[in-house]
């Protein structure tokens, strides 16, 4: 075969080529030109971890910087204020409707309305609680004063937190009412049991009468029974010598019930003598056997005396550290004081008071409720149309306490 010219030039330049190629390869093996190709990559395995650095825990504050901010406007008496999330809340208005506030205002239409409401005096639709299991029943619980033949009762009503209310069931009755010395806070303790303070309706004996629910705190299983464990057998009350408990609350850690009630008023003994009390199962606390500083065997005397007067409308130990120089403490709504008082009770000990001051950034005039947010902010309301106080245009209205 006769190869041509360009043929033998292709085939003498590829035998070249492999052969410069075989040179090479061997030069490599040769001389490991290669064999550190791998070190280039960083090591994947260290025996000494790089150290990390100590992270600085911050300290909490101890106070922080808080602000009177209003929530709410134009409300009828505000009483009672439940939360039912951290942007909702529902507020009983003295006039009959439990009003609903969610997307940061108070909403037109009204969670429900007790038409039944006597509102003479200091009566109307007062107290309000949710139970212990709102979560999976959405039952919530009102003190509602009504009137027939003349006569007043409160009563305690179960409804749910649903359109109109759902279903209205009255679990106690005949609560002995009239215009004055209401009572009706609700909450439930620690124990589950739904308390209930109940005013002596202005006939200062039934308070020492146990035949009476008037002038008492009384304890309730949810379901409206008598638990088992309450004082006086098949009876509701848990205390009794009270003149017009309004104020309610237990203290963190030590579960000791503090409550607070307003003193006489001239008509039925001495002005003033406001009163902070704890209370204990089954004790008497005085009233109208003896009221103010004075003490009597058989009758358990005030932690705290107020003379002259404040009308303590409310209770609450505030429980979160948002604003932690109050954790711990005890606050209650005062009407006739008009603002805010704020008590330090050792927190290992409720029946010793380190302090009270009344807070001199709170001047809205006269203050009912007050009850802690879940985020920790301190919710107040005015009560400057109850017919005693000086009404400014858009009251009555609601306040917080919350950091600036
Ligand atoms: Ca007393």
């Amino acid at each position: 075969m006769v190869l041509a010219t360009w043929q033998k030039t292709l085939l003498c330049s590829g035998l070249a080529t492999v052969l410069l190629g075989l040179i090479f390869w061997g030069l490599a093996v040769h001389f490991e030109w290669f064999k550190d190709i791998d070190k280039s990559t960083p090591p994947t395995a260290q025996t000494t971890p790089p150290k990390t650095p100590t992270p600085v825990p911050t300290p909490k504050p101890t106070s922080v910087a808080f602000k009177v901010e209003e929530v709410a406007s134009n409300l009828f008496v505000p009483w009672s204020i439940v939360f039912t999330s951290e942007s909702r809340f529902l507020v009983t208005e003295r006039t009959g409707a439990v009003r609903v506030f969610e997307n940061n205002a108070i909403q037109a239409t009204p969670l429900t309305t007790f038409s039944e409401v006597a509102t003479g005096g200091e009566e109307g639709l007062m107290g309000m609680t949710k139970d212990p299991n709102y979560t999976t029943n959405k039952y919530l619980y009102a003190c509602v004063a009504t009137e027939a033949g003349g006569t007043m009762h409160d009563k305690i009503i179960r409804f749910q937190d649903q359109a109109n209310g759902g279903t209205k069931t009255t679990l106690l009755d005949n609560i002995p009412a009239a215009q004055y010395h209401a009572g009706c806070r609700l909450k439930f303790g620690p124990d589950s049991k739904l308390y209930i303070t109940t005013g002596d309706a202005t006939e200062k004996a039934i308070a020492q009468n146990k035949n009476s629910l008037g002038g008492k705190i009384l304890r309730l299983n949810a379901d409206g029974s008598v638990p088992s464990d309450n004082p006086f057998s098949g009876s509701p009350i848990w205390s009794y010598g009270h003149r017009n408990p309004q104020g309610l609350d237990w203290q963190p850690g030590t579960n000791a019930l503090i409550a607070t009630e307003h003193g006489p008023s001239g008509f039925d003994g001495p002005e003033g003598g406001d009163e902070v009390n704890f209370i204990d199962k089954g004790a008497n606390y005085g009233w109208p056997l003896v009221s103010h500083t004075n003490t009597m065997a058989g009758t358990v005397a005030p932690l705290l005396v107020f003379t002259p007067a404040v009308a303590p409308g409310s209770g609450m130990f505030y429980r979160s550290d948002t604003l932690p120089q109050f954790t711990g403490n005890y606050f209650f709504g005062m009407l006739k004081g008009e603002g805010l008082q704020r008590i330090v009770f050792d927190k290992t000990d409720a029946h010793k008071i380190i302090s009270h001051e009344k807070m001199a950034e709170v001047t809205v005039g006269r203050v009912r409720e007050v009850a802690e947010s879940p985020d920790g902010k301190i919710y107040f309301t005015t009560s400057n149309r109850d017919g005693r106080g000086a009404a400014r245009s858009g009251d009555d209205r609601i306040y917080r306490l919350t950091p600036q």
